[in-house]
């Protein structure tokens, strides 16, 4: 997928209104009454998703009028593919995809395709030449995000009278090949090539917090003189956090004095609550409440109107205080919203 193509619509809940074209499902043999959905997950590998899962099983429940085939692929982009085959041969309404990685997927939508069922992507994006293979995307623009974390930390430490130079950052990745995973990084060298940050070198976290602490813990053996951590996500930063306490040293935003600042990604109310102790510096939001999202285009297609195809969710900045009160990305400025205990206590997930 391409997003640099893409309608660039903005969706801040879940309005939709009409564009690029998409078709209602053919199966007439069906009880018109129940629709049935295939969903493939991801895994369960991190807060948000659990916070995902949990809004598309509350949203496509029995009581809504919905058949929800739920499938968790552990991780395994194999499983995802086997799933999808299942749902085709048990001829569902409509798929839904959650995609671990981007490449791979041509076979299988083409497959959906011929079967005539509509194929919506959410969360993560897929590469696929032929965009026809699926009817609509909803999703967070993760570059965007990676972007925007980047410039905070500039801006951050250009306050604090530290220059570029002296940033030695690390990266613990996501799953290698995942949307966010891509797009998080990119932001980030982008950043690090432009500020001349040092990028000392890289470990896999695959979004979850065991594998964060042990990335973490790898790290801090090879390089004594990390000052940065760039975590692909909360899990993952809870992680890092354990293996910089448990080496003797503190993760907070004071790097002059050798504290180890940490950027990271989803805002789960676990993550900014370490936003609010000083442990994570910078937290960039990534809304997991794509069940309504997707049913509002799935009511759109049942109604035989025609959807846009790529949804993007807003997403927000959050960081301990009020160093940065804002962030600018391609002459849009983006706000920093400083955490308290309120909007913790507000946050859903
Ligand atoms: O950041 C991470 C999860 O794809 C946006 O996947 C999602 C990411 C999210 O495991 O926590």
């Amino acid at each position: 997928m391409n997003k640099t193509a893409a309608c660039s619509l903005i969706l801040a809940s879940a309005v939709l209104i009409s564009g690029c074209g998409a078709g209602s499902p053919q199966n007439t043999e069906k009880d018109d009454s129940v629709i049935t959905i295939g969903f493939s997950q991801v895994g369960e590998e991190s807060d948000w998703r659990r916070a995902n899962s949990e809004s598309i099983e509350e949203t496509f429940s029995a009581k809504n009028g919905y058949h929800l085939l739920f499938d968790d692929a552990q991780n395994r982009p194999e499983n995802q593919i086997t799933a999808l085959r299942n749902f085709i041969q048990q001829e569902v309404d409509y798929i839904v995809l959650e995609p671990i990685v981007e490449q791979g997927w041509e076979t299988v939508l083409t497959e959906a395709k011929e079967a005539g069922i509509p194929v919506i992507v959410a969360d993560r994006s897929i590469s696929v030449e032929d965009e026809s293979l699926f009817t609509a995307w909803v999703g967070s623009d993760m570059l965007l995000e990676g972007r925007k974390t980047s410039e905070w930390l500039h801006s951050f430490i250009e306050a604090k009278g530290i220059d570029d130079s002296e940033v030695r950052l690390v990266n613990i990745q996501g799953t290698l090949g995942s949307t966010p995973q891509i797009g998080r990084a990119q932001g980030m060298r982008e950043a690090a090539k432009k500020y001349g940050w040092t990028l000392l070198g890289s470990a896999r976290g695959e979004f979850t917090t065991a594998k964060g602490r042990e990335a973490m813990e790898s790290l801090l053996e090879r390089f004594d003189d990390i000052n940065v951590v760039f975590c692909d996500n909360d899990n993952e930063a809870y992680g890092a956090i354990d293996a910089i306490e448990k080496a003797g040293r503190k993760a907070g935003t004071d790097i002059a004095n050798g504290e180890i600042l940490i950027i990271s990604y989803d805002a789960a109310s676990r993550g900014l609550q370490l936003v609010l102790n000083g442990k994570i510096a910078c937290d960039g939001d990534c809304n997991p409440l794509h069940g309504p999202r997707i049913r509002d285009i799935i009511e759109s297609l049942e109604a035989g109107k025609e959807v846009g195809k790529y949804w993007y969710v807003e997403e927000e900045l959050y960081a301990g205080d009020d160093t940065v009160c804002s962030v600018t990305i391609d002459e849009t400025e983006y706000p920093v919203t400083v955490v308290t205990e309120e909007l913790i206590a507000e946050r859903k997930y």
